[in-house]
């Protein structure tokens, strides 16, 4: 019957329909335990960035390259491939867990999952982030000499023993007291027993902490150096929030954790600085990339010091970062540290000098001067001498460091080298071809700048350099015998009838500060002339005499006066620099060799880069590895 045929033909049809979907049924769970076959093969990791390397290898690129935000994080890149740094602990944890061995199926379970994952997340980093590839032993193989040479560079004749002995006690002395009755603030006021803070290091703490730890560690103060790192370890907070200056941060914070990490291998010291120099990035974002003096470490915020002239930047404080910079990038194998300096050095070199020479104050945002004064004392002072110290760092490879430091110093010798009436070599200021016949304590340092740089000046010039930084140096020197303290004055004049005397009220302090006993040793190691060491110890009796109190040592108002009067601060920089170049003026050239390290401006020492050699030990490491 039809109805029948019908009824067959809708059942007949019903049958093809049900196995239809039953083969497609069978297809795509075909098609499903394929790829999932696929997922689960030991190499996956490799197969996944093959065939979803646009979603997943490249998380940050793809996906987002249409997006309005994506030209944002262009702009920022290098921030953010800085950023990324902070995540990498992360991966290592991870990587760690799955090293562990497996421990019953459930433990298996996990070492395989924790793979997958571990395996995807480091290729995602590996795509954002450059990779660490710091070897401390390596670094170590390196040096050309050990950090503390054969005996910590104890002296051979007793008398020199003793004299450093005497600079290690006063380090203990300021180091006790500062422990006893400021510990984790930035400095000691010795009169009123306390701690200060000051503003210069925003929220930071424990300046005197930071600025200690590598002469603690190079006097054989351990026991002090241990309780400056556990402090460093379990105290130091780098969220901080308040205005600090990137100069004085770097070169004593930076400076000092450097320093620390490559005497010692800690890597505590390594994880603080990265840390550290990453907040310290956002100050670059101006429109020349010349960083402003003030940022704020908690938001990046950054401005002009208010006291600068046109929201100016300073000289010898952008000029200041360059030697820290670059073992940023070193420790990190990130650029974007190093990038940030050249960047600096680039435009300097670049923009035009009066007579040659580097006026103080720069506007970040047009890249111009804004005022032609120029000093080697405050405000100009350290950029020449990281210039130099560039040079010397890079294992004198650095060649345009090398060429603007020798430019720089034809244009001071023809310019601010000046011989008073008595026959004293100085260096005096210079305000828009007008000279201002006074040199700064401050550019006292300039002795042991031309010393070091004398080797590798022409060939013509380089006794003419040794025999000048002899003369500033001299000079100096009689600025601290023509007081009454023996210890010299702030700023001292050259005009009036005066030689190397201050002759204002307001010149006439002196706040523990070390360029002219910085300048003796460095003169010392360059001549062995016996005077340099004399004249030290003449500085150690004068420290003694007149700033040693109950509870450490202070500043005084003023040199002239024998009746002194203090100023209640023990300075940062008094542990950092004053006695840690004392203690090397006694010691064995061996300490801490010139021909491995330089001292940065805090007198933070940081080790040449010996390229050739690390890259070798590299090369040999990986074609070991294969
Ligand atoms: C230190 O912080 C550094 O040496 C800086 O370069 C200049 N001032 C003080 C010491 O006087």
């Amino acid at each position: 019957s039809p109805s029948l045929h019908l009824s067959l033909s809708a059942s007949g049809m019903g049958l093809r329909l049900s196995q239809k979907f039953v083969f497609l049924l069978f297809l795509s769970g075909l098609v499903t335990l394929c790829l999932g076959a696929l997922f689960f093969l030991p190499d996956s990791a490799r197969l996944k960035r093959i065939f979803l390397s646009k979603t997943e290898a490249q998380p940050v690129t793809v996906g987002s390259e249409n997006d309005a935000r994506e030209q944002a994080r262009k702009a920022d890149a290098a921030a953010a491939r800085v950023r990324a740094l902070s995540r990498k602990p992360s991966v290592t944890h991870e990587a760690r867990a799955v090293d562990r061995p497996p421990q019953g199926i459930k433990a298996q379970d996990e070492r395989s999952s924790g793979r997958t994952r571990t395996e995807t997340t480091a290729a995602q980093n590996d795509a954002r982030q450059p990779r660490d590839t710091f070897e401390y032993d390596r670094f170590k193989k390196c040096l050309l000499g050990s950090p503390l040479g054969s005996d910590r560079g104890k002296p051979g004749d007793p008398q020199t023993l003793q004299r450093r002995d005497k600079v290690k006690e006063m380090m203990k002395f300021a180091w006790d007291n500062y422990k006893h009755y400021a510990w984790g603030k930035n400095e000691l006021r010795p009169l009123t027993r306390n701690g200060h803070i000051g503003t210069m290091f925003g929220g930071l703490r424990g300046a005197s902490i930071i600025d200690s730890l590598d002469t603690l560690y190079i006097m054989d103060l351990l026991e002090e150096y241990e309780e400056a790192k556990d402090w460093v370890e379990n105290n130091l907070d780098l969220n901080s929030n308040g205005e600090s200056s990137l100069f004085e941060v770097n070169i004593r914070y930076v400076g000092g954790l450097l320093s620390a990490y490559y005497l010692t291998g800690n890597e505590v010291f390594k994880k603080k600085v990265l840390e550290l120099g990453e907040k310290l990035l956002p100050a670059f974002n101006t429109p020349t990339g010349i960083p402003r003096g003030v940022i704020n470490l908690g938001s990046g915020t950054s401005w002009s010091w208010g006291w600068a002239s046109a929201g100016s930047s300073i000289l010898a404080e952008f000029g200041t970062l360059h030697l820290e910079f670059v073992h940023l990038s070193e420790l990190s194998n990130n650029p974007v540290f190093r990038e940030k300096v050249m960047n600096i050095r680039k435009l300097l070199n670049k923009i035009e000098k009066p007579h040659g020479l580097y006026p103080n104050f720069l506007s970040p945002v047009t890249g111009n001067w804004v005022q032609h004064h120029v000093s080697l004392g405050g405000l100009g002072d350290s950029f020449y001498e990281y210039l130099i110290k560039s040079y010397l760092m890079s294992d004198k490879t650095d060649e345009e460091a090398k060429k603007m430091y020798y430019s720089a110093l034809e244009a001071i010798e023809a310019n601010l080298v000046q011989q008073s009436p008595g026959g004293l070599t100085y260096l005096a200021e210079w305000r828009g071809g007008i000279l201002d016949h006074k040199m700064g304590h401050l550019a006292c340092f300039a002795g042991g700048m031309l010393g070091i740089g004398a080797e590798d000046g022409a060939p013509e010039k380089k006794q003419r350099y040794l025999d000048l930084a002899g003369e500033i140096t001299h000079t100096c020197h009689e600025s601290y015998t023509r007081s009454a303290t023996k210890l010299g004055p702030e700023a001292f004049r050259f005009d009036a009838g005066a030689e190397a005397t201050a002759t204002r009220l307001s010149e006439r302090y002196y706040i523990l500060r070390p360029e002219v006993i910085e300048s003796y040793m460095y003169m010392w190691r360059l001549t062995h002339d016996p005077k340099y060491r004399e004249w030290g110890w003449e500085a150690v009796e004068a420290l003694e005499k007149h700033c040693r109190v109950e509870g450490g040592y202070s500043g005084i108002r003023d040199v002239y006066a024998s009746a002194v009067s203090h100023d209640n601060m023990q300075q940062s920089f008094f542990l950092s620099e004053t006695l840690k170049y004392l203690y090397l003026l006694f010691s064995d050239d061996d300490l801490l060799p010139l021909q491995d390290w330089v001292f940065n401006t805090e007198a933070h020492p940081l080790p040449i880069i010996h390229r050739n050699c690390l890259q070798r030990l590299m090369h040999s490491t990986q074609s070991n590895e294969k």
